[in-house]
């Protein structure tokens, strides 16, 4: 590692002990832009590296709440307002029993990136709790979303701080909290994004993620004058961003191979066609089942506790959670022949697997550029609530592909190498700060 990354990261190892993943996301940016502010001793001098790896504010909360049995239940409930340099903090919650303060502050260090990427006036924050919705009745998650907007609602509001879903956090949630936000405010806002079309949400919204990581991976195909058409892919995860990425890429002539969820993957080798991507719709977001009853209802084959990165594909499309390809996953997805990998989720591939991907010089998508449609259409939301109107779904749609064109090339413009090759980690990581960066100059020291 270059001694000035290492310098700086040992500070941030001090100042944040136990949170590895924010390590992790805090490093791999630095090693992007510690040489890029060498050159620009302007950031270098107003300290803007150290100053947006240090959340402006973290709320933390008790979250107490009543199950159906009559018992107590308590959480931890978390808002990290990382950085409001270019726009009110935005950014998702996620409700999973994984989370911690370190992986919620990676993920809104991520958002502060991603937001200024997208080039609407966002900027970055993340919040969440450990609760697990999984086994939970509609009551108790309505019992918990009350319980935890309570306490939210005094620090969020819509020209202050708008989350929306993450992993655990789909229509319903949103809607629970969105309710008890209004109730307690007396106020219908756009303070959340992610709402039913009938209450203020936008169309695409529940598209917008996975529809633009393909629009992304279409983008990278076409430096290379490739398109999707007939390629195979796997898919990871089965929920929201999995969901519309297989019928975004199924669409466009692709063949979408597998699925997964926590317990394992599916793999069909005929390819998940609309009709049975309806049924995994229907199992997943109503039924709220496993993806192993694909397995039983297509009769194909299941890897109970695997991930599908060992199938043959030319794409992998990673859209579950972080860190879930290892170093071993990618040497076995670049020897099977996949040249093309866009992040639908957040992080998911190791800091090892990402060298291997840059040294096989593949198409290599991070998160914070191909993932960042979904945040992009909540800022369409914001706007449209603003107005108080709503946008066609076309119109919507082309200006989502409008800004995954645009980042892609952004990417461009900051990462390409001598030889022809982009380097869309330092592409996205260099055009994600420049934005932040100026801002916060010229905002002063605050
Ligand atoms: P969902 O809750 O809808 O789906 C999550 C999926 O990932 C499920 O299939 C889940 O399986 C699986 N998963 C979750 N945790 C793990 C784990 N520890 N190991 C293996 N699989 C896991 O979430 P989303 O689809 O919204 O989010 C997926 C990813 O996309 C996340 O990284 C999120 O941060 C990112 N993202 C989401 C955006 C959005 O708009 N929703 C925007 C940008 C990024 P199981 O059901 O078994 O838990
Ligand atoms: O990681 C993400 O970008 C999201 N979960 C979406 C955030 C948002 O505000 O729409």
């Amino acid at each position: 590692m270059d001694s000035r990354v290492e310098a700086f990261m040992s500070k941030i190892i001090n100042s944040n002990p136990g949170e590895p993943e924010f390590h992790q996301a805090v490093e791999e940016v630095a090693e992007s832009i510690i040489p890029f502010i060498e050159e620009n001793p302007k950031y270098k001098h107003a300290k803007i590296l150290e100053r947006i790896a240090e959340p402006e504010r973290i709320v933390m909360f008790r979250v107490p709440w009543l199950d159906d049995r009559g018992e107590i239940q308590i959480n931890k409930g978390y808002r990290i307002e990382m950085n409001s340099a270019i726009g009110p903090y935005k950014g998702g919650l996620r409700f999973h029993p994984t989370v911690t303060l370190g992986v919620l502050k990676f993920l809104a260090f991520e958002q502060v990136f991603k937001n200024s990427l997208t080039t609407l006036p966002m900027g970055g924050g993340k919040g969440g709790s450990d609760f697990d919705p999984k086994g939970k009745t509609d009551n108790e998650v309505m019992k918990f979303c009350q319980s935890f907007m309570t306490e939210l609602s005094r620090h969020i509001g819509p020209d202050t701080d708008i989350p929306a879903g993450d992993i655990g956090v789909g229509g319903r949630e949103i809607g629970f909290m969105f309710g008890q936000y209004k109730r307690l405010r007396n106020e219908f806002t756009g303070v959340l994004t992610g709402k039913g079309r009938e209450w203020g949400g936008s169309l695409i919204r529940p598209e917008a993620t996975g529809y633009g990581c393909v629009y992304f991976a279409q983008a990278m195909l076409q430096t290379r004058r490739d398109t999707l058409a007939d390629k195979t892919i796997a898919v990871s995860g089965s929920g929201n961003v999995s969901q519309y990425a297989t019928e975004k890429a199924t669409e466009l002539g692709a063949k979408v191979v597998t699925l997964s969820d926590s317990a394992g993957y599916i793999y069909d080798p005929e390819g998940i066609d609309k009709e049975k991507l309806g049924w995994v719709m229907d199992l997943k977001n109503i039924r709220r089942g496993r993806i192993k009853e694909y397995a039983e209802k297509f009769g194909v084959d299941y890897y109970e506790g695997q991930r599908p990165w060992t199938v043959k594909c030319d794409i992998a499309l990673p859209c579950a959670t972080e860190n879930e390809i290892s170093a071993e996953d990618a040497e076995t997805l670049v020897k099977n022949g996949c040249f093309l990998v866009s992040e639908g989720a957040n992080m998911p591939s190791t800091q090892e697997a990402v060298e291997i991907y840059l040294k096989n010089k593949i198409l290599y998508g991070p998160g914070k550029a191909a993932n960042a449609g979904g945040v992009a259409v909540s800022g369409l939301e914001m706007t449209q609530n603003s107005m108080r109107l709503s946008w066609h779904r076309e119109e919507i749609d082309q200006k989502l592909q409008q800004i995954m064109t645009d980042i892609h090339e952004t990417c461009i413009k900051y990462g390409r190498e001598n030889d022809g090759y982009i380097n869309y980690v330092r592409g996205s990581n260099i055009g994600g700060f420049v934005k932040v960066a100026d801002a916060m100059i010229a905002q002063g020291a605050v």
